[in-house]
């Protein structure tokens, strides 16, 4: 079986999860779910980072000892991902004994090889990122990734010698234009290669910062939280624990990520690798933010942060996943709007899923004992129609495949309008009183497409397809192929799975 290996990043857990991470998370999720839906064995991994100085100080902060803060805060990313009906195969965390170990035995292997050496540093610290800039890096003295201020560090430090495997890694590059997903983010990378890489600085004295791993050579410094961080990749999949499972799976690797650590997966990550002797992931794919109404980050102080929770409490996790996932465009920053939410649910899912799922089903149990007619009579009209779905959703599966999200998801929603207009065109309503035979015909292709789009929709709404499964008593059958519905099998009447939101402040009652 074709395998395929998903990740996401591994969180901070300096605060509670929110928008953002749930969103790479289902995103994660809903490709695993598409890949098994093609017939992959498909895992994805999430979990935590909980390393590094933001997660010391925000741990000093509530005065609490930093492991037991770091527990105190799992039970919330692993329930947010519960309630995104995120279906992930393991929860990292890096303060787990075995990848510790791992973490020293992949120093210790650069060390002995020279690739890591001590020197001299002085550079400027962004805790928020987590990040080492130099003086030039910076701007007016700020972060340039996230503008707060650094703190200068001068001390004596580990680097890792990324330099060295610039060339194979550029000549990596040019040899693989799919490696990075969007494409125009390779221009990016080359652009930073080409100014030239400096050894990476990849440790903080004890005395300073000492949570973190110990270096196996040197018991006075802790490792950079990235050096560690970014290995949760292999040690997932067996590095060093199951070679044969790591060598299956690793170099089918997917790391999912946002563009604010495109230079840590696609500068420090493929270096380390190849100063590893391991592979590279066969793809990174790097989505942009969510943005706030009015296209502002999302920021407390500026009150245009979206809770998912509250979201998923009110409306159910489908819709959220549906809307996450069909409304940013993938590579893209969005933003995130209820008015645009509203619209999403009672357009695409309320209006134009929901009428395809009761009428089909509804006719079936009304008009043929609730057994699903054969398609014995064909007319020039339905071929058509059949030809047309049945070209639309050839091209589906080669779109997930080259994280086209967007057009994919544009094309299901197209083959649910279709079959609408169809029903409309035929309206199967007058022809059960003239001719039995056409509107059983009639009403097989629309359950068909019913039976097909559900499928195709279920790595996006997993929950509710499980409901859509209960017309089919409870068992569909899973092949992508137009005509597999058996015919005279039971079915059961729809109920209605996406019911509308009511926006109109009159109706609802409130004032705004
Ligand atoms: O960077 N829109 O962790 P982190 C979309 N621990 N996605 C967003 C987002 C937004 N507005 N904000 C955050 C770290 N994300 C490191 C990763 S991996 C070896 C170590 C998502 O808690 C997005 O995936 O800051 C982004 O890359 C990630 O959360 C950053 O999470």
């Amino acid at each position: 079986m074709k395998k395929k290996y998903l990740t996401t990043p591994i969180y901070y857990v300096n605060g509670k999860p929110h928008l953002g991470h749930a969103y790479t998370t289902i995103l994660c999720d809903a490709f695993k779910r598409f890949y098994k839906l093609f017939g992959y064995q498909a895992i994805m991994i999430t979990g935590v980072d909980e390393h590094g100085q933001k997660v010391y100080e925000a741990a000093a902060e509530k005065k609490m000892d930093t492991q037991a803060y770091c527990d105190s805060l799992i039970p919330d990313f692993t329930g947010l991902f519960e309630k995104c009906d995120v279906d992930y195969d393991m929860f990292f965390r890096t303060t787990d004994t075995s990848h510790k170990i791992k973490v020293q035995a992949i120093l210790q292997k650069l060390y002995d090889k020279g690739d890591i050496f001590k020197d001299d540093y002085e550079g400027n610290y962004c805790t928020p990122c987590e990040t080492f800039f130099t003086e030039k890096d910076l701007n007016d003295g700020r972060c340039p990734e996230c503008g707060r201020g650094t703190t200068l560090i001068k001390e004596q430090n580990y680097f890792f010698d990324m330099a060295k495997y610039a060339g194979e890694y550029e000549k990596f590059l040019s040899e693989r234009d799919d490696f990075i997903y969007p494409r125009f983010r390779k221009n990016e990378v080359l652009g930073i290669l080409k100014k030239g890489l400096r050894p990476l600085c990849i440790s903080r004295k004890k005395e300073k910062m000492p949570w973190g791993i110990e270096l196996p050579f040197d018991k006075d410094f802790v490792t950079y939280v990235w050096f560690d961080a970014l290995t949760n990749y292999i040690n997932g999949i067996g590095y060093m624990e199951d070679e044969e499972k790591f060598a299956s799976y690793w170099p089918t690797a997917v790391n999912m990520i946002g563009k604010d650590i495109l230079l840590h997966h696609c500068i420090y990550w493929p270096t380390m690798l190849m100063a590893m002797g391991n592979p590279l992931p066969k793809e990174i794919l790097i989505h942009g933010w969510w943005m706030g109404e009015g296209g502002k980050k999302m920021s407390k102080s500026l009150g245009n942060v979206i809770d998912p929770d509250e979201i998923i409490e009110k409306y159910g996790s489908s819709s959220f996943r549906f809307f996450v996932l069909r409304d940013m465009s993938l590579g893209h920053d969005g933003i995130f709007s209820m008015e645009s939410f509203f619209k999403r649910h009672n357009v695409e899912l309320a209006n134009d899923f929901g009428n395809l799922l009761n009428r089909a089903s509804h006719m079936i149990v009304k008009n043929f004992d609730g057994k699903v007619p054969a398609p014995v009579k064909k007319t020039e009209f339905c071929d058509a129609f059949v030809n047309d779905f049945v070209n639309v959703l050839s091209g589906i599966e080669p779109l997930i495949y080259e994280y086209e999200l967007n057009k994919a998801l544009d094309d299901i929603m197209k083959l649910i309008r279709g079959t609408n207009k169809y029903m409309e065109d035929c309206a199967p309503w007058k022809l059960i009183k003239n001719d039995r035979e056409l509107c059983g015909s009639v009403l097989y292709n629309a359950l068909e497409a019913v039976r097909i789009t559900g499928l195709l929709l279920s790595p996006v709404i997993p929950k509710k397809f499980e409901e859509i499964k209960n017309i089919f008593k409870g068992s569909i059958e899973p092949e992508l192929e137009f005509g597999k519905l058996v015919p005279g099998r039971e079915i059961n009447k729809a109920v209605p799975l996406f019911p509308k939101i009511e926006t109109d402040p009159k109706k609802t009652g409130k004032s705004n």
